[in-house]
């Protein structure tokens, strides 16, 4: 936390941290992965370049480099004894001054390190989930970046996450302004149609996940051809299969 390792029970912020109030804050979703040589981060750098990005389209500098978060994260890891993890950091603006142009409050930068388990479950991996397209519509680039992986836009998320789940659902797939298949609440989407795996393109406000680009990777030196294209609605119940990639565990098992 701002350059300090703090014991988990002492890492709090005041309540006029103006992230707390605004969603002035940028983060990351990364997990360390057990392997067989040992603890791994997966595409620790990108993810933090990510960060890098977000901060700048918010007009938030970084008072750290993605090499000393990366280190400081290693360490982190260490520290805490663990094979396997989540990991999230988080720039915010902090406690200093209020009000919408508050340059003065500080760029507060942390890193926390948990246990996260994949509990949509490897049961929900292997049968499949319920997922049901949301009333909500993604947030509109007219209006916020859907490409910046921002506090704020997480209300948009969360309203669809919840709307799905308080219907039964496991999770919301949302549309784009136009009307065109975006992505979950917090993972990309694809579908498997006549042969080909098809994903909106990035004209489609989705986040540019991580797992996003490795999926698409893997897929094509797999030889399967991957087409970035508009999805119509209609074309989610057309499907042979629709898939979701994303950091974080999403919904509990079905
Ligand atoms: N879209 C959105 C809106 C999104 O939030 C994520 C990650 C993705 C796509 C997939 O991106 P990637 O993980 O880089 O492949 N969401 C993060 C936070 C979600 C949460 O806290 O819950 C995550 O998965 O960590």
């Amino acid at each position: 936390m701002n350059g300090e390792f703090v014991p988990w029970d002492n890492a709090n912020v005041h309540v006029l941290s103006h992230g707390l109030h605004y969603g002035t804050g940028v983060f990351e979703g990364i997990r360390a992965y057990e392997t067989e040589h040992g603890t791994a981060v997966f595409r620790h750098r990108e993810h933090l370049e990510r960060l890098v990005r977000s901060a700048q389209l918010y007009y938030m500098d970084l008072p750290y480099s993605v090499g000393d978060m990366r280190d400081a994260t290693h360490e982190l890891i260490r520290r805490n004894g663990l094979a396997s993890c989540y990991i999230r950091p988080l720039a915010f603006r902090g406690y200093g001054e209020m009000g919408l142009f508050a340059q003065s409050a500080p760029i507060d930068v942390i890193v926390a390190v948990w246990p996260w388990g994949a509990y949509l479950g490897e049961e929900g991996k292997k049968k499949g989930i319920r997922a049901k397209v949301s009333s909500w519509r993604r947030i509109s680039p007219s209006g916020l970046i859907p490409h910046a992986k921002a506090s704020g836009q997480y209300l948009n998320s969360i309203l669809a996450k919840t709307e799905s789940a308080n219907a039964g659902y496991d999770e919301a797939i949302l549309l784009d302004e136009r009307g065109f298949v975006c992505e979950g609440s917090g993972e990309n989407i694809y579908l498997v149609r006549e042969g080909e795996i098809v994903t909106p393109g990035h004209t489609s406000s989705i986040l540019d996940g991580i797992n996003r680009k490795s999926v698409i990777q893997i897929s094509r030196d797999l030889g399967y051809t991957v087409v970035e294209r508009d999805i119509a609605r209609a074309e989610l119940y057309l499907a042979e299969e629709v898939f979701l990639t994303g950091t974080a565990p999403r919904s509990p098992p079905i």
